[in-house]
């Protein structure tokens, strides 16, 4: 069973239950364990990933943004980026324009400002949202700012790991009512996009995408193959350098876990 599996249940003569189905998963985010060799469901049943980033302290972390868009457009989440602690910064940082540009929500927060939370919390409503970002950029204070009484514990930004700090390990959902869950699923930040080839990785990019349908070869990776639109694209600056480096990046961790998969017989 995964956080968030829907089940039925049978009441017992002692007034106890048990589980008697696990009804079908919706929409799955899974992750490659490589000691295992084998995908591992870390919660079922979502609706939407909401990507956390600070306007500043920390300023955004790109790939690791990249990466998250990624993971939510092949587990076929929505995803949306909210950029907050506007409180500390003039602006939007202006590399999140991009973002918008290739039709993501960004939708501006903070909580001393008390901006966005309103249209947050509706956006939160009725919904299974998976909750991802660094550490630091406010994740846990929004969620209290939201919803009071939950108490989550928040950290100072550059409070050091493990001494004393709530840390959580496993996927956990949060109820907010009925209807709203949030899903803590420590480590998204990390996952490798998997449970596809490695060759349809471009098309979880909305900016390669376009492109990728003209290269010579229908399995091409976009690195180096002959006839690859891809690089064309590129190379007439209409992709962008940096975005595409998450995408390389992204692809080399994905080509190690599959061959990792691949010769592994044994686990
Ligand atoms: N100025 C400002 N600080 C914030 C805001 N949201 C969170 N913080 C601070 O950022 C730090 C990290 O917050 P926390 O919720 O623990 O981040 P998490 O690691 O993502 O859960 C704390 O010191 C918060 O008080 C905001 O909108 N504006
Ligand atoms: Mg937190
Ligand atoms: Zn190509």
């Amino acid at each position: 069973m995964a956080v968030g599996d829907r089940v039925e249940i049978e009441e017992l003569d002692d007034g106890s239950c048990r589980i008697t189905r696990v009804l079908p998963r919706e929409r799955v985010l899974s992750r490659r364990a490589m000691a295992r060799r084998r995908d591992q469901i870390m919660a079922a049943n979502l609706d939407q990933l909401a990507i956390v980033v600070a306007a500043t302290r920390p300023s955004p972390d790109l790939h690791m943004l990249d990466r998250l868009l990624a993971v939510a457009e092949l587990n076929d989440l929505d995803p949306f980026i909210i950029c907050n602690k506007t409180d500390l910064a003039d602006s939007l940082p202006p590399e999140l324009d991009i973002y918008s540009g290739l039709g993501y929500d960004v939708l501006p927060t903070s909580i001393p400002a008390s901006v966005g939370l309103s249209a947050l919390r509706e956006r939160l409503g009725g919904r299974t949202t998976v909750l991802a970002g660094a550490s630091g950029v406010g994740k846990s204070s929004l969620l209290n700012a939201l919803f009071p009484g939950l108490d989550l514990r928040v950290g100072d930004v550059g409070e050091r790991k493990g001494r004393g700090r709530h840390t959580t390990t496993s996927a956990q959902l949060i109820p907010i009512d009925d209807e709203t869950f949030i899903a803590d699923t420590p480590g998204i930040q990390h996952f490798v996009p998997t449970g596809v080839g490695v060759d349809v990785l471009g098309g979880a990019f909305p900016d390669l995408r376009p492109f990728a349908g003209d290269c010579r070869f229908g399995d091409c990776r976009h690195r180096a193959e002959p006839g690859c639109a891809v690089l064309a694209a590129l190379e007439d600056d209409l992709v962008d350098q940096r975005r595409y480096e998450s995408y390389l990046a992204l692809l080399e961790e994905a080509e190690v876990a599959e061959d990792a998969a691949r010769t592994g017989g044994n686990g």
